[in-house]
């Protein structure tokens, strides 16, 4: 057994009594209210959910663990020559809370290469698919169809699972997941995008190292791959993909039909689809001066023509953060120090000092700071990867180690089924005129 799984396995078995003490203990303390608003607006900062592997606050921006990005990035293990850490090691910190030495990272990168096939069935369903499909419908497809191949439901149909064995299969199928997750996207972009030219895995490399060199981008793409994955692996569990994942598993669907569910809501506009339609935004901008930089007054009238066509700003704003996003700065260092000429990372940077003052003007947006998706697809674009139908994919992939970490974790704690309370408009009007 994996030092990993014998170290998950620990930590579940000392954590469980914490969840077990508050439950029986202390259910009965109140840590929020509900209003109206919040009823009708989407839940919006309703405390009544728990994790433990990331925390977002709205000052700081995200944890994973306990560590702020940069902590994440100098701690763990670096691949060799490169700048940015395995990937298997950042998934180990996730499970366990701990950094893992550079053996317990090889070892994860020894378990994924041998998980990492990828049956041919999930290729025929994907070229059996209109080409033309978004690839974020093939990979939310690809996940799916995998679904026979789950531990955890073949388990679950013995009868003979233990409530505190479940999190075991649920482990079991994320690592399978997790390690096939690169083959399929580098499929779906080399079949859509490259004329079909597919390029097996370079058995020598690491899962992020292998994306890149199966997406037939060359380097320093790798430490890319490496870099965007980590920072968009997750951000607690309110969001559409966490909390579809988490809410899906909940009624103990493996982790094929979770994820595949919480794909489907990264695909959404507002959400992971963004980083796709900030990259759109850019090209349509740069179009409309054919190709040269906008002065900054020309930024703010075309900021201005997006709000009033009834369109969102793309790339900025948050339901939780209040200030710049940490995985927007991470991103920006990265820029300055690769990229610092690249005509299209100046215009982020001039979207920065124009957008902020446009949407508060505006008067809506409660945070007109940017968010993650305001950069990303500009490095995309920089080192060759510039179909941005494809950037969601990108981000289903890092996403998926925060949430196949969080529905291992829910099954270790044996959380219950998820079911909050709905209520109709009527009885909000009787609320609202009682008062
Ligand atoms: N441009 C224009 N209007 C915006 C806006 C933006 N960037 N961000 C928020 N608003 C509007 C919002 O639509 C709402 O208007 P209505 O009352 O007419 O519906 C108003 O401002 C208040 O919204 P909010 O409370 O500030 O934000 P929400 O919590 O409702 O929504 C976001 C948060 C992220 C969905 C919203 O900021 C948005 O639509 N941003 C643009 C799309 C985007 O970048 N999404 C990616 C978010 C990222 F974190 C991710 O998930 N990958």
């Amino acid at each position: 057994e994996s030092t990993l799984k014998q170290t998950l396995k620990q930590k579940i078995e000392a954590f469980r009594p914490r969840t077990q003490k508050l439950n029986k203990e202390f259910g009965e303390v109140v840590i929020d209210k509900v209003n109206i608003g919040q009823a009708i607006g989407g839940a919006r900062d309703v405390r009544c959910l728990v994790t433990d592997i990331s925390y977002l606050d709205p000052q700081e921006g995200i944890r994973f663990r306990g560590k702020t990005i940069p902590e994440t990035f100098a701690a763990l293990p670096k691949v060799p020559g490169k700048e940015q850490p395995f990937v298997e090691g950042f998934f180990y910190f996730l499970l366990t809370g701990e950094i893992p030495t550079m053996d317990q990272t090889q070892e994860i990168v020894a378990d994924w290469k041998a998980r990492s096939a990828v049956p041919q069935y999930v290729f025929d369903v994907l070229r059996a698919m209109p080409r033309d499909s978004h690839p974020m419908t093939m990979f939310s497809t690809a996940i799916l169809a995998m679904q026979r191949e789950s531990k955890f439901a073949k388990k679950y149909a013995t009868g003979t699972m233990k409530k505190n064995d479940m999190w075991e299969p649920m482990y079991e199928d994320s690592m399978d997941i997790l390690a096939r997750l690169p083959v399929i996207g580098a499929y779906i972009y080399r079949m859509k995008y490259k004329g079909d030219t597919i390029i097996p895995a370079d058995p020598k490399l690491d899962w992020g190292g292998n994306f890149a060199h199966m997406m037939g981008i060359p380097n320093p793409y790798d430490d890319v791959a490496r870099m965007y994955f980590i920072l968009h692996s997750d951000h607690e569990s309110g969001n559409v993909s966490a909390h579809t994942t988490h809410l899906v598993a909940s009624a103990l669907s493996d982790a094929y039909y979770s994820l595949s569910a919480g794909i489907n809501g990264l695909a959404g506009p507002l959400h992971g689809l963004a980083n796709q339609e900030v990259l759109g935004w850019i090209k349509q901008t740069m179009k409309k001066l054919n190709n040269t930089l906008p002065s900054k007054e020309q930024l703010k009238q075309f900021l201005w023509d997006t709000l009033n066509s009834g369109q969102v700003i793309p790339g900025y704003g948050h339901a939780v953060l209040r200030k710049t996003d940490p995985r927007y700065v991470a991103q920006n260092e990265f820029s300055k120090k690769h990229l610092p000429n690249d005509p299209l990372f100046q215009l982020v940077n001039m979207i920065y000092e124009v957008a902020p003052g446009v949407l508060t003007e505006h008067g809506k947006t409660k945070n007109p700071w940017p968010n993650v998706d305001a950069h990303s697809g500009v490095i995309q674009v920089h080192y060759g990867v510039v179909e941005e139908d494809f950037y969601t994919v990108l981000f289903g992939i890092g996403r998926a180690l925060g949430v196949l970490a969080n529905i291992t974790w829910d099954r270790g704690l044996g959380y219950a089924i998820e079911r909050p309370k709905s209520v109709t408009t009527d009885m909000l009007e009787k609320w609202a005129h009682e008062g």
